[in-house]
């Protein structure tokens, strides 16, 4: 199957998954969960097909990382246990101990807390910068800076950073750009075709899909990094289980389909609530008035499923609404079919400190909703009965 000329929508079910008809093989449709830890070769020196223990490669996740790389337009994909064991195993290949980060201010907690309360122990330095400034972003560079870290929409204000723009101070400086792009997923944004280096997901989320694997991945080009990654894969030991493997294959099918749901019940909401006396402020990169809106139109094809309003009142008025929903559940995570609803202090951004949470703008009265692909009118219907 020629699968550069393919849609995205083809690939989504097909990339990774080809039947094969070669003798004693049966023709799957579907790639099978191969449980086996280990596998028998016939010679000492040679595994059989590439194949010698699940850690280091196995057949369902490798269907995966063909998958998610062909979704992405990259050359090599990798598929992690998290989303974190991704980011942590990434950070290990491109840095040693005196490296510096140039990080973006909004960035989701638990990426922060790695860098702040893990990597920081092995003498690697972070700034974070408000990266819609791209200017801020050349100017915290230092000579031992070795990789800009951007999500894009922001984790969890929804703000956008020019992707090609970055990437063009990176390549000038010899740095390699990580792109975290959980939040749009390929089917709305192909960092690398912008430039990027390395794409992140957290495949948690919109990957899966269904709110019931978690799982993490790379995605890139460059040959020698992929080489790097992959020794770091099998030594360090964070890889996709096979039965996960197969959950994520199984979700990411529908990506297409599911993305232009979460999108449309997104802006259905955002304008909901946009003309809500309770709501003090609606942050959706799809609405005009989003300081970023032309940024996002051009980069992207879509602007997603997640968006964040500042409720009016204080910190006790919004547990009060958050607790009165019944069909959107308060819950972190983000991207699965169903809605999800949580704040930020509280939950997903806990672990940043509140004067940094204030300073780049997550308070106490800011949610996040992740839209997810239910009826609108029963989620609006859910958002009225608890603002009442
Ligand atoms: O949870 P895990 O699969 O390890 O992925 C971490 C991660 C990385 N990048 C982004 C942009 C993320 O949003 C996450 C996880 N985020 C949540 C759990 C959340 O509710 O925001």
């Amino acid at each position: 199957m020629k699968e550069l000329q393919q849609g995205f929508a083809t690939k989504a079910v097909h990339a990774g998954e080809n039947p094969d008809f070669r003798e004693g093989a049966t023709g799957d449709v579907v790639v099978p969960i191969h449980l086996s830890t280990t596998f028998a070769r016939e010679k000492v020196n040679i595994p059989t097909a590439g194949y010698e223990y699940v850690r280091s490669l196995n057949p369902t996740r490798k269907a995966l990382e063909t998958k998610l790389a062909a979704l992405e337009n990259a050359r090599y994909g990798l598929a992690f246990s998290s989303g974190l064991a991704a980011e942590t195993t990434l950070l290990t290949a491109l840095l040693k101990s005196g490296d510096h980060i140039v990080a973006f201010d909004d960035l989701y907690g638990g990426t922060k807390r790695l860098f702040n309360h893990i990597f920081n122990n092995y003498h690697i330095g972070v700034t974070f910068v408000d990266a819609t400034d791209i200017s801020l972003v050349e100017n915290a560079i230092l000579p031992q800076t070795r990789l800009i870290w951007i999500e894009s929409p922001s984790n969890p204000l929804l703000k956008i950073c020019d992707i090609a723009g970055i990437s063009k101070i990176a390549a000038a400086r010899k740095l390699a750009l990580a792109v975290d792009n959980t939040f749009l997923s390929p089917y709305f944004q192909k960092p690398l075709d912008l430039g990027a280096d390395i794409v992140v997901h957290s495949s948690t989320k919109y990957i899966g899909g269904h709110s019931d694997v978690l799982g993490g991945a790379l995605l890139l080009n460059s040959p020698d990094l992929y080489e790097k990654l992959q020794y770091r894969q099998n030594a360090v030991g964070a890889v996709l289980s096979p039965f996960d493997s197969y959950l994520t294959l199984r979700g990411v099918k529908t990506l297409a389909l599911r993305m232009e749901q979460h999108q449309q019940n997104a802006f259905l909401i955002a304008n909901y609530l946009r003309q809500h006396p309770k709501v003090k402020k609606v942050i959706y990169p799809g609405l005009e008035n989003h300081p970023q809106h032309a940024l996002a139109k051009a980069q992207s094809t879509g602007f997603g499923g997640v968006l964040s309003f500042e409720i009016a009142g204080s910190r006790s008025d919004a547990e009060a609404f958050l607790e009165k929903l019944h069909i959107i559940a308060l819950a972190e995570s983000l991207g699965g079919v169903e809605s999800l609803i949580e704040l930020p202090a509280a939950m997903t951004h806990s672990s940043v400190p509140k004067e940094i949470r204030e300073q780049v703008g997550i308070t106490d009265t800011l949610i996040r909703i992740s839209a997810g692909i239910e009826n609108i009118n029963d989620l609006i219907a859910d958002l009225e009965q608890a603002f009442d």
